[in-house]
């Protein structure tokens, strides 16, 4: 059986594969791993049945056999390294690439989610001219520190793992803020794991379930 995983039944995105199943979308791509997906309404995400999958009623969750697991940084961490593709084999390389998830989800995420969301949430708001700046200065910090460590490699740390997989994915939370364009190296880093076919494999599956809801 293939494992399920869950997705927006109407992406607020639109179908620019920025929710968080696309990480995991595309990391079941890069193994090679067949999948199915259980699309659901922000409504169904809140009902009984969902919330016993994912006590903070959201998506994605991951099933497979009597295993369910819901957060996207455990679910491709499950992902790599039940299946060959997405870790290296040496040990201490593996630690570091796990390493590089976390830095992904849990320093370098934080602030741009925070500025995408104060972008979103607080435009109309009387703090947002002065506390906008300080959201972005956090992002361009971040982002400074990261293009110094990937200076000129292709990869966060040797071969493409699950760590460039979900910093990837991070980074692509910037798009059309005008902030990533200041980042050459970052901007094509990002465009690299784009161009990965296990990556457009995703993104055309989850722009497909937008195009099917916007027809239907
Ligand atoms: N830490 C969790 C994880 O990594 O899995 C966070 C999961 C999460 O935030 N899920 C969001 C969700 O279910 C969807 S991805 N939200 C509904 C709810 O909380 O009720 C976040 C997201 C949503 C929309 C866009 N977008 O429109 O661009 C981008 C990202």
């Amino acid at each position: 059986m293939s494992p399920t995983i869950t997705a927006f039944k109407t992406s607020p995105d639109r179908g620019r594969g920025l929710a968080r199943d696309m990480r995991v979308r595309w990391a079941l791509e890069e193994v090679g791993q067949p999948y199915e997906v259980r699309l659901l309404s922000f409504g169904e995400m809140k009902e009984p049945a969902h919330l016993a999958l994912h006590p903070f009623g959201q998506i994605p969750t991951y099933e497979d056999g009597d295993l369910a697991l819901f957060e996207s940084g455990a679910i491709v961490l499950h992902i790599a390294q039940r299946h060959a593709g997405l870790l290296p084999d040496d040990a201490n390389a593996r630690a570091r690439a796990i390493t590089w998830m976390f830095a992904a989800l849990s320093t370098v995420e934080p602030p741009i989610v925070e500025y995408g969301m104060a972008t979103i949430l607080e435009r109309d708001k009387p703090w947002y001219a002065a506390r906008q700046p300080m959201l972005e200065d956090r992002v361009r910090t971040r982002l400074d520190e990261l293009s110094r460590r990937l200076g000129d490699a292709e990869w966060l740390d040797g071969a493409f793992s699950a760590g460039d997989l979900m910093m990837v994915t991070v980074l692509r939370r910037l798009e059309g803020a005008g902030v990533l364009e200041a980042y050459p190296s970052l901007s094509a880093y990002v465009a690299r794991g784009q161009a990965r076919p296990a990556y457009q494999r995703a993104f055309a599956d989850q722009l497909a379930v937008f195009t099917a809801a916007s027809s239907g």
